[in-house]
């Protein structure tokens, strides 16, 4: 690594329309907003993104909260400093509780002015050993099964390896009858965003069983790993935590309690690169299967998420759909495409590997901060 003085700081606010809104059982999201940083120093500009929701529907952050701590505690502990490396630069902002996008937002704009410091590609400051990775493609709840199965057919045909779909009580059973039956066999996951609870639905839960899913994605609530447990050992099919999983101490705590086999990683949840190796090394450890997921980011996030994927535990598809199943422009110019081996290759140039386009994020802009 090496010393960098961080001269300027900026955060930007952005409202991206999306092509058709993304529903999930905790609820519509028709205009993304998120967060973009970039990072000054030595003639160089870094980026990073804060993938947050208008509201605390995913986790307890929103962009509002996002920008506050942005402005008023992280910028301020880091502008005007030297930073020896990753390490020293989290160590400024650490005593915050919480607010791990905005923290995740800062510390990748940081290895992105590393990598360019450096001349070396992302995936070589993290560690990343594939040339390509494998991606799906997750579908929102739609107004009907029809709509569902045409989704799943597309993406299909753009070369998705992996189809997820949302469910919620009410959105389940039915619809995966009808997946499995139109595809009996593509590999086909469900994400239920804790909507369940185990004394209310385990009938329902144990019914999807019947699916061969090659898992299923936070059935219960984020602070309940005991519930998860119990659910685990009662389902054939594996269960994958996401919103369970804030931290590494998280990770060690569900495997544990044998709470799941499969972590979603989701670096802007967990709040770090750093935190994020800390969980793909401790995931490899413990014997939990690993991919990496995501929260609708545009190409400046996809871009870290890439880097990391490429790591050697992420074993399973992970979701990566190109901008365009969701918005009509993205913030680099350069998008990856899908092979049609249903892969993603992972950049080799210095930096995150993507070129952003300046005049995209200037017009999707709708509010700043500079420190
Ligand atoms: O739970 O994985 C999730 C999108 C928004 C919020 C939560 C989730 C998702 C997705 C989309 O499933 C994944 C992606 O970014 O492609
Ligand atoms: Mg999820």
């Amino acid at each position: 690594m090496v010393e960098l003085r961080i001269e300027r700081a900026e955060a930007l606010r952005l409202a991206l329309p999306m092509i058709t809104p993304f529903r999930t059982s905790f609820g519509l999201v028709a205009t993304k907003q998120t967060v973009v940083v970039r990072l000054y120093a030595a003639g160089l500009v870094g980026y990073g993104e804060a993938p947050c929701f208008h509201l605390p529907i995913y986790n307890a952050e929103s962009i509002d909260t996002c920008l506050h701590i942005l402005r008023d505690a992280i910028l301020p502990s880091i502008v005007g400093r030297t930073h020896s490396g990753p390490e020293s630069f989290v160590a400024q902002y650490a005593s915050l509780i919480g607010q791990n996008m905005a923290k995740f937002a800062v510390e990748a704009a940081f290895w992105h002015l590393q990598s360019l410091a450096q001349n070396v590609p992302l995936k070589k400051l993290v560690g990343g050993v594939k040339d390509r990775i494998e991606v799906g493609h997750s579908v929102g709840i739609k107004g009907s099964i029809e709509e569902t199965l045409e989704e799943i057919e597309g993406s299909l045909s753009r070369g998705y390896k992996r189809i997820k779909i949302k469910i919620k009580p009410g959105w389940d059973l039915e619809v995966l009858s009808a997946i499995r039956c139109a595809w009996p066999h593509i590999t086909l996951t469900a994400d239920a965003n804790s909507a369940y609870r185990l004394k209310d639905h385990l009938f329902t839960l144990l019914e999807l069983d019947k699916f061969n899913l090659s898992m299923i994605e936070q059935p219960l609530s984020h602070d309940d790993l005991v519930d998860h447990s119990t659910l685990q050992r009662l389902l054939r099919t594996s269960l994958c935590l996401d919103e369970s999983i804030a931290s590494r101490e998280d990770t060690r705590r569900a495997a544990a309690l044998d709470a799941c086999r499969i972590v979603n990683l989701k670096p802007p949840r967990v709040g770090g690169v750093l935190e994020s190796l800390k969980i793909h090394d401790m995931a490899q450890r413990l014997g939990l299967k690993l991919w990496c997921g995501g929260l609708l980011e545009t190409g400046i996030g996809r871009a870290f998420n890439i880097a990391l994927a490429s790591k050697s535990h992420f074993s399973l598809p992970n979701d990566m759909s190109r901008y365009d199943e969701f918005y009509e422009e993205d913030l680099v110019e350069d998008s990856f495409t899908i092979n049609a081996d249903g892969t993603v290759d992972v950049p080799n140039l210095p930096g995150i590997g993507f070129t952003v386009n300046e005049d995209a994020l200037r017009r999707f802009t709708i509010d700043a901060i500079h420190t």
